[in-house]
């Protein structure tokens, strides 16, 4: 019989969708560049419903009608090179699916270019790494409506659920999805540095990495539970096996990023949303990886002695405050410029079936995702997150040790760079008064770019004839 489902790019993601998608009941036909790697790969799972092709003819010979084909090859050129090859291949109504981590614009030229040529398109976000794809991952399509009802049996199937519910839904038209997979991936990297920070103050305060793999664990419990602290636990407990030490002080403090993080902040940038937090996390990787100049710097450069012995044992409440609070903050940020965009594009997003799709199979996956999605079902005009109620009482609870942690990193000369990017947010955000009436000035000092007066109509301009400076 002909197969239901096809899948183009059989590495890390390609081969664990197809083992999923299979798993479901579907036959999966399989193409990869290398042929070699598709015999490799059906030859290792005997008995399930693979057929391996070698020549993109014979795969897409073997799709039933209307085709369903997910291309899951590196981003960018790669992609486009396998849509180039397919397109003669195949006819009016067949479904291409790319499910990599491609740039949304370039989704959206892909998109207008084969919807010219009479087929259809989804750019679909895929999140939750090997074992997501595996077992079931998140899934952000975005592609016309009527297309998604064609992909919707397959993607719930293999999607992952959280109470019953697939961690799918269509997203929007066009780009939509791999825009929101890719403010996922900045989420995540937010995430991911505000647990650094926390951890990087817990060893300058003295915990061992056996205490702080318990601290971790006890939060995976509370209201922090999410996978990256649950594996951030289980990180900290793993030992080297060739020293004995823990694993993680063995590792390298360099960070790599692939670009979805620049990505979202380039866009941010373009829509003028403030995503200070996401972007903390990204510097943060950038100076990590100027290890040779930091290492240089660290001889010359002065700052203080930590000591936060003092602190210990009060530091862990705090922190995990600390932590909670910076990530209302960033996830504020990012469905601030989601929203933006949405607006901007048309897309119709549902914010709170986004949230509620990241509960399950991605990285980002976290009990308090709940509460986003509640925000938004309550009120759908919500402006910002941080004023939802749940949140809004969060934050009175939490910003005292908040800053508090921030301050004795500062006192302490300990970098907490998405700390303090969110305490900063939060502290400009409530300030009913900012100093921006003396940038007003200069403004209109240097350029005459006038200002509105506090005691005069929203709306109205004025200039005034500033003194001559000289020199
Ligand atoms: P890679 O991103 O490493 O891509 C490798 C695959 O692309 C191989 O099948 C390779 O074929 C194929 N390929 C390349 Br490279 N150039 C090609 C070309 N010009 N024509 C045809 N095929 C080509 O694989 P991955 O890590 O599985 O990721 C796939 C996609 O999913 C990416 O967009 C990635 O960003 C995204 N993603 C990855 C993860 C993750 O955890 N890894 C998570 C979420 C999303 P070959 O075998 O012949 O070299």
């Amino acid at each position: 019989p002909l197969s239901d489902f096809g899948l183009i790019g059989l590495a890390v993601m390609g081969q664990n969708l197809v083992l999923n998608v299979e798993s479901r009941g579907f036959q999966v036909s399989v193409f990869n560049r290398t042929t070699a790697t598709t015999d490799e790969f059906v030859g290792r799972h005997p008995g399930k419903k693979l057929i391996a092709t070698h020549t993109l003819e014979d795969f897409v010979q073997s799709l039933a009608k209307p085709r369903k084909i997910q291309i899951m090859v590196k981003a960018g050129a790669p992609v486009d090179q396998v849509i180039e090859q397919l397109i003669p291949l195949l006819e009016k109504d067949d479904i291409v699916i790319d499910g990599g981590n491609s740039l949304y614009t370039d989704t959206e030229r892909r998109d207008a270019y084969l919807a010219g040529k009479g087929l259809r398109f989804i750019g679909a976000g895929v999140s939750g790494g090997e074992e997501g794809a595996r077992k079931g991952p998140a899934i952000m399509p975005g592609g016309p409506a009527s297309t998604w009802e064609v992909m919707k049996p397959i993607f719930e199937s293999i999607a992952a659920k959280v109470d019953g519910q697939p961690c799918v839904i269509h997203i929007g038209p066009g780009g939509a999805g791999h825009y929101v997979k890719m403010i996922h991936n900045g989420i995540e990297y937010g995430d991911m540095q505000l647990i650094c920070e926390a951890y990087n103050l817990f060893k300058a305060a003295g915990f061992t990495t056996d205490e702080m793999a318990a601290i971790f664990n006890e939060w995976n419990e509370g209201e922090l539970q999410s996978y990256l602290i649950q594996i951030t636990g289980k990180a900290l407990e793993q030992k080297d096996p060739d020293t004995g030490k823990p694993l993680v002080e063995m590792i390298l403090d360099k960070a790599g990023q692939k670009g979805t993080g620049q990505w979202t902040l380039i866009n941010a940038a373009e829509n003028a949303v403030v995503i200070s937090t996401i972007n903390a996390a990204v510097e943060a990787r950038v100076l990590s990886s100027q290890k040779k100049q930091r290492v240089i710097a660290s001889k010359q450069l002065q700052g203080p002695t930590p000591d936060l012995s003092a602190e210990k044992k009060a530091l862990v409440a705090k922190v995990h405050d600390a932590l909670y609070a910076s990530k209302v903050v960033s996830y504020t940020q990012g469905f601030d410029l989601i929203k933006t965009m949405g607006e901007k594009r048309n897309w119709g997003l549902d914010f709170g079936g986004i949230a509620s799709i990241w509960r399950g199979g991605c990285i980002i996956r976290a009990r308090f995702l709940n509460r986003i999605t509640e925000a938004y079902r309550d009120d759908p005009a919500l402006v910002n997150l941080m004023l939802a109620p749940f949140f809004n009482a969060l934050l009175n609870r939490t910003q005292q040790s908040w800053r508090e942690v921030v301050a004795l990193a500062v006192r302490n000369g300990i970098p907490v760079p998405a700390f303090s990017a969110s305490l900063a947010y939060y502290d400009s955000y409530r300030a009913e008064q900012l100093p921006a009436n003396l940038l007003q000035a200069q403004r209109d000092f240097f350029g005459a770019h006038t200002y509105e007066r506090v005691d005069q109509p929203e709306g109205k301009f004025f200039h005034t004839e500033w003194p001559e400076v000289i020199g």
